[in-house]
């Protein structure tokens, strides 16, 4: 079985609260076609965030629309999963699901309910069947229950009597487990991943923006080579663009073959071009800017030479900035026609030095309301309290996040036994 995972798209996400990414989108649908042809998957998957907000515009929902639709009609026998991921409104994708189950293309907003389980079928919502193998396709759900990825993948290994290859489909962040070398899962909110049940061959997961395939640390970020693995392999497919400033890796959407249930399951990237590259001024060779001179000239001298992509400006915490500096800067890039686009979000360097003087980090409010995770907060303001030690916040953090886990899962055996008392 071959699939094309993909997950967290964000379409119609607006960056820096003003540029619309459209032809960004459009760009990487274009290379998905093109693979598509060239690969011939057996499915392709989108492990949810189809879109950056719960109700996005007529024009995003028809961008959407008309990319899915023209995906089927090119490659009509190649199976198409769709779920929500926690950016997206589930009743809005659902209220659509009917329609695209017309063309045989699976949406799926919401999971089980919670008395769902008793109703014999209840699966058929949630199981798409290839020729190839099975499909589990559950979205992200707020109060994630183990019980209902293993019923799930239960229902699928009634039907699966010719061992055919595994594929379970989800939207959140996993921790625990043997992860060494992943440190950076711990930073969002984040499930253990005995909680997504077994018997899957391989878990395409969603919400980390960050291509990885958990507890491997050999998946090179930049190497397009194929990696082969026994199952059950769980990974983030990571997002098609970059969502945020801090998302400057390579993204790449991830071809999958698995060659039977329990088989190996052999991963390659397929890395995406970006229409705009993300671009720092001055690069991080250079030392960083110490005059706004400096930077207007920077920033001149780029928008003539490259021509588009986003920009974010290095500069010297001793600097001091004009109030006008960033009306002075979008002035320089009218001259692009919003080719260039710019990131206000500074990069300061040399705070310790300059403590007293260096500013307050700033948010923008998408990535406020990503940040699921205090720690993510604290990581990016921690500059401003030289008395802490981020790493020990970590670890207290972690200690407290185990605590609750046992706490819950304590709560759950406990209402068990009432329920059955
Ligand atoms: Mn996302």
């Amino acid at each position: 079985m071959r699939i094309l995972h993909t997950a967290d798209l964000h379409l119609g996400q607006v960056l820096y609260q003003y540029y619309n990414r459209v032809d960004e989108h459009e760009y990487f649908f274009q290379q998905l076609n093109q693979w598509c042809s060239e690969y011939n998957p057996d499915a392709l998957l989108i492990s949810g965030d189809i879109f950056d907000i719960q109700q996005p515009g007529a024009a995003t929902k028809a961008f959407f629309n008309n990319s899915i639709a023209r995906l089927h009609r090119t490659f009509p026998s190649m199976a198409i999963v769709v779920t929500a991921g926690n950016h997206d409104s589930g009743s809005r994708i659902e209220a659509d699901s009917s329609l695209w189950a017309l063309a045989d293309i699976k949406l799926i907003g919401h999971g089980p309910s919670s008395d769902a389980l008793d109703h014999p079928g209840w699966e058929d919502r949630f199981i798409v069947q290839t020729d190839k193998g099975f499909i589990a396709a559950l979205p992200f759900m707020p109060s994630l229950r183990k019980e209902i990825f293993q019923a799930v993948i239960d229902r699928v290994q009634d039907r699966n009597l010719h061992n055919l290859p595994v594929v379970l489909m989800a939207h959140t962040a996993v921790s625990g487990g043997d992860f060494s070398g992943h440190s950076d899962i711990g930073n969002i909110k984040s499930f253990f991943l005995e909680e997504l049940g077994s018997g899957y061959d391989y878990l395409a997961l969603g919400h980390i923006h960050r291509s990885q395939t958990l507890g491997h640390d050999i998946d090179c970020e930049f190497s397009n080579s194929t990696l082969s693995y026994p199952a059950p392999v769980v990974r983030y497919s990571g997002s098609p663009l970059h969502v945020s400033c801090d998302e400057q890796y390579p993204h790449s959407v991830s071809l999958v073959d698995i060659d039977k249930h329990q088989g190996s399951v052999s991963i390659k990237k397929l890395f995406i071009e970006q229409r705009r590259h993300f671009f720092i001024i001055p690069n991080e060779k250079m030392p960083a800017a110490k005059s706004a001179d400096e930077i207007y000239s920077s920033v001149s001298e780029f928008c003539k030479k490259q021509k588009t992509g986003y920009i974010r400006l290095r500069i010297d915490a001793s600097t001091p900035l004009p109030p006008d500096f960033t009306q002075n800067i979008y002035n320089i890039l009218e001259t692009t026609g919003n080719e260039v686009r710019y990131n206000p979000k500074i990069i300061f360097e040399n705070i310790a030095e300059h403590i007293d003087s260096s500013p307050t980090p700033t948010f923008e409010i998408a990535e406020l309301q990503q940040m699921t995770n205090p720690l993510d907060f604290i990581k990016k303001t921690i500059t401003q309290y030289p008395d802490l030690s981020f790493e020990e916040i970590k670890k207290d953090f972690e200690e407290v996040e185990r605590k609750l886990h046992n706490m819950s899962e304590k709560d759950n055996k406990n209402s068990k036994l009432k329920v059955e008392n």
